[in-house]
């Protein structure tokens, strides 16, 4: 059976793609970034990586519980945040943690969501990765699939109302394309014409399920079409390209000029999480490819081309990476548990009574035991 692995050689016309293999940029979609950029989003991106994979080895020592990464889909996640101007309001998939730090989230909040401590922004009620940074202007992760997309689409014309000049950008899977959120998203983002970019990872799997199984279309951008949303297609594993695709929806958006679905042509590298076997469903060799086109390679070798970076830097970013994750994962490990009494905050603004009388009993804790 064919999957996705099969198509990038032959992508499409309508593709856009900027970074060449000899290293050298399309001109009619390169988005002129400054080598200092490209270098702050190389850095980015080898430290999502960096982090993922410390993180896959702590869920493996027990440490946390679980994990889900974007291994192989750094360029699609952070070239387009990086795409968003500082006031837009990012709601993401459950892969996007690389987004919410390059957007400010500090490391330790993020790993204190992984040990679900008391410091956790969602105070520790949450699964591992299921972040929120309200700071960072970067929404809840929400996993019941496809409910960020009305969620951010919703958010979206509340900003159209109200005159605010924000455009939102909200992530999903291929496989989210077929939930009933992501029609009655694409149909009311349509109608409303609201400032919105839906971005659709396409990374060749939802779980066990290949994106052409997923779909009768050819592609899921076109089915932006039958919505009146504006379609594009970009590989997702060329940062350039992400970029240009992902502003030009940005700037169409802020105009006034309405949604626009991008879908972004890339591969999970690792299984859905680290409670899947991906052995189980697809044989290695599918990786080969997708391993010659490695975001983080690409980028590597256009700025060693460039003169503007040399693999000898690699190891000193690693250094980096791997004090500052230390550090985090001590402070996260030593910061106690959320006290049981913060998980009756944040419901009501007043206690009901009987909410009430449960908080005093759990605060009290157990009952004597009675004598028979
Ligand atoms: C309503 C609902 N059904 C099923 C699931 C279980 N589930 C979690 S992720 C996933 C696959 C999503 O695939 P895709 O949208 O392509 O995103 P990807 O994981 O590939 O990034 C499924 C079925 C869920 N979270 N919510």
């Amino acid at each position: 059976m064919a999957t996705n692995a099969d198509q990038p050689l032959s992508f499409p016309a309508d593709m856009i793609r900027v970074l060449r293999a000899d290293g050298t940029l399309d001109p009619e979609h390169d988005p002129h970034l400054a080598v200092d950029d490209v270098v702050a989003l190389y850095r980015a991106m080898m430290r999502t990586r960096f982090i993922d994979e410390r993180l896959v080895m702590l869920q493996r020592q027990g440490r946390i519980g679980f994990h889900i990464g974007s291994l192989g889909e750094e360029a699609t996640i952070l070239g387009s945040a990086w795409a968003m101007r500082a006031g837009d309001f990012i709601f993401p998939c459950y892969r996007e943690f690389g987004a919410a730090l390059l957007r400010g989230m500090p490391l330790q909040r993020y790993l204190d969501n992984m040990f679900g401590n008391a410091s956790d922004n969602a105070k520790g009620r949450q699964m591992p990765d299921h972040i929120t940074a309200r700071d960072a202007r970067f929404g809840s992760v929400s996993s019941p699939i496809g409910t960020q997309i009305t969620q951010a689409v919703g958010f979206a014309w509340a900003a159209k109302l109200r005159g605010d000049d924000v455009v939102t950008l909200v992530y999903f899977g291929e496989g989210s394309t077929s939930s009933n959120e992501f029609h009655n998203g694409m149909n009311f983002a349509g109608v409303y014409r609201v400032p919105a970019v839906l971005l659709c990872r396409n990374n060749g799997w939802a779980i066990s399920v290949p994106s052409d199984q997923q779909t009768a279309t050819a592609t899921f951008a076109q089915k932006g079409v039958a919505y009146g949303v504006h379609s594009v297609r970009c590989d997702g594993n060329d940062l350039f390209a992400v970029v240009s695709a992902t502003r030009a929806a940005v700037e169409r958006a802020a105009r006034g000029d309405g949604p626009t679905i991008v879908e972004a042509m890339t591969y999970r590298m690792s299984g859905h999480s680290t409670s899947d076997d991906p052995n189980a469903y697809r044989v290695d060799d599918a990786l080969a490819p997708w391993r010659e086109r490695d975001p983080i390679q690409r980028v590597r070798s256009y700025l060693i081309k460039a003169g503007a970076w040399d693999e000898g830097r690699d190891g000193e970013l690693e250094g980096e990476f791997d004090r500052e994750m230390k550090q985090a994962i001590a402070e996260a490990e030593k910061t106690p548990v959320p006290s049981i009494d913060s998980m009756f905050a944040d419901v009501f603004e007043s206690e009901p009574w009987h909410l009430r009388e449960q908080h005093q009993a759990v605060v009290q804790g157990p009952r004597p035991q009675r004598q028979h």
